[in-house]
C-alpha cells in the first residue's frame, strides 16, 4: 500500500515561531525512510502553500492570522480529499490549525465513499474554541470546533462540506482545558478521556472500545497526533509544554492498537517545533511512533542513539 507525506508548513495558528520548520525536521528524522522499511511505497508531495483567502474582520480583537489560517485550511481539505483517495496521506505540521483542513477534507472523502468519518484526537487539549470564545487569538485552539460544524465560523473559514458528528469524536490526553471548552466539550457528545481518567484504567481499553465502535460503524478513522500528548519529559520540542502527558509506552502502545485495528486512513503530526526540541528527539520519537502506527514492532523497534 502507498503513503502519501504533505508539508503544511503552517505557524499562523500558534503564538510561537518555528513550527513551520516541522516538515523539514520529519524529512530529516528519517520519516520516508523509517515508512519504507515497512513495506509501504512512499512518496513526498512536498510542502503545500496556503491558497488566497480574505476573511472578514472578526469582532474578537484576539483573533490572530484568520486569513493565513482560512488559505491554509482551503488548501488542505482539498489535498486530503484528493490525496486520501490514493493512499494513506500523513500531514507534517505544523501547528494545530491545520487540522481543520486536514479533517474537512477527509470527511469529504469518506463521504463520498458513503462512510462516516471518525477522529482519535491524542492531545493535552481539546482545540474546541470558536473564534469568539478564544482568548489567546492562536487558531490552533479551534480546529475541533470547525470540522464539527459548530457556529460562527460562516465567513471568517472556508465552508465546511461536511462536519463531522461529534459523537464520532474521541479525545485522549486532555490536561489542559479551558472555561468555555469545557462547557462545549460537555455539551458536544464528544468521548473525552482525560489524563485522571487514563491514570486510573490505562489507555488501552478506552481506545479500544472506541476502535470498536468504529469498526461496527464501517467508518474512516483519522487520527490526529500533537507533541503535547506526550508528557514533556520525552516530547520536548513543542510551544506549548503541559506537564503529566502519556509515556512512552502508551503512546506506542496507541499506535500498535491502531494499527491492529486496520482503521486508520490519514494521520496529522502536528505542533512539533524543532526551534525548541532537543538534538531532534522529539522529531525521532514521533516519526518512531508513526512508524508503530503503520505496523512496526516493538521488538523490532532498531536501537537509536543520538
Ligand atoms: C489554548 C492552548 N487552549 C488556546 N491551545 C493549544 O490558546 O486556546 N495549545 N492548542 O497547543
Ligand atoms: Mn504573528
Ligand atoms: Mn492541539
Ligand atoms: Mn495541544
Amino acid at each position: 500500500s502507498r503513503c502519501v507525506l504533505v508539508g503544511a508548513p503552517v505557524q499562523a495558528g500558534t503564538g510561537r515561531r518555528g513550527c513551520d520548520m516541522g516538515p523539514g525536521a520529519y524529512r530529516a528524522a528519517g520519516l520516508a525512510e523509517a515508512i519504507g522499511d515497512l513495506g509501504f511505497t512512499v512518496a513526498d508531495a512536498g510542502d503545500l502553500a496556503p491558497s488566497p483567502w480574505r476573511p472578514a474582520p472578526h469582532p474578537n480583537p484576539a483573533v490572530r492570522h484568520l486569513a493565513e489560517v482560512g488559505g491554509w485550511t482551503a488548501t488542505l481539505a482539498e489535498a486530503a480529499d484528493r490525496l486520501g483517495a490514493e493512499g494513506l496521506p500523513i500531514f507534517l505540521g505544523g501547528d494545530h490549525s491545520l487540522s481543520a483542513g486536514t479533517i474537512a477534507g477527509m470527511s469529504r472523502r469518506a463521504a463520498a465513499e458513503g462512510r462516516a468519518l471518525f477522529v482519535l484526537w491524542l492531545d493535552s487539549h481539546p482545540d474546541l474554541h470558536t473564534l469568539d470564545t478564544t482568548t489567546s487569538g492562536n487558531l490552533h485552539g479551534v480546529p475541533m470546533a470547525y470540522v464539527t460544524g459548530r457556529p460562527g465560523f460562516e465567513g471568517y473559514l472556508p465552508p465546511l462540506a461536511v462536519p463531522v458528528d461529534a459523537r464520532n469524536v474521541c479525545m485522549i490526553g486532555l490536561r489542559s482545558v479551558d472555561p468555555a471548552e469545557r462547557v462545549a466539550l460537555k455539551a458536544s457528545g464528544v468521548t473525552v478521556h482525560d489524563m485522571r481518567a487514563i491514570d486510573e484504567e490505562g489507555i488501552a481499553r478506552p481506545l479500544g472500545a472506541f476502535l470498536d465502535r468504529v469498526a461496527a460503524a464501517h467508518g474512516v478513522l483519522h487520527v490526529s497526533l500533537d507533541v503535547d500528548f506526550l508528557d514533556p519529559g520525552i516530547a520536548p520540542g513543542v510551544g506549548t509544554t503541559v506537564p503529566g502527558g502519556a509515556t512512552f509506552r502508551e503512546a506506542h502502545l496507541v499506535m500498535e492498537l491502531l494499527h491492529d485495528s486496520g482503521l486508520v486512513r490519514s494521520l496529522d503530526l502536528v505542533e512539533l517545533n524543532p526551534f525548541l526540541d532537543e538534538r531532534g528527539r522529539t522529531a525521532l520519537l514521533m516519526v518512531d511512533l508513526a512508524a508503530s502506527l503503520l505496523g512496526r514492532r516493538v521488538l523490532d523497534r532498531p536501537t537509536r542513539s543520538f
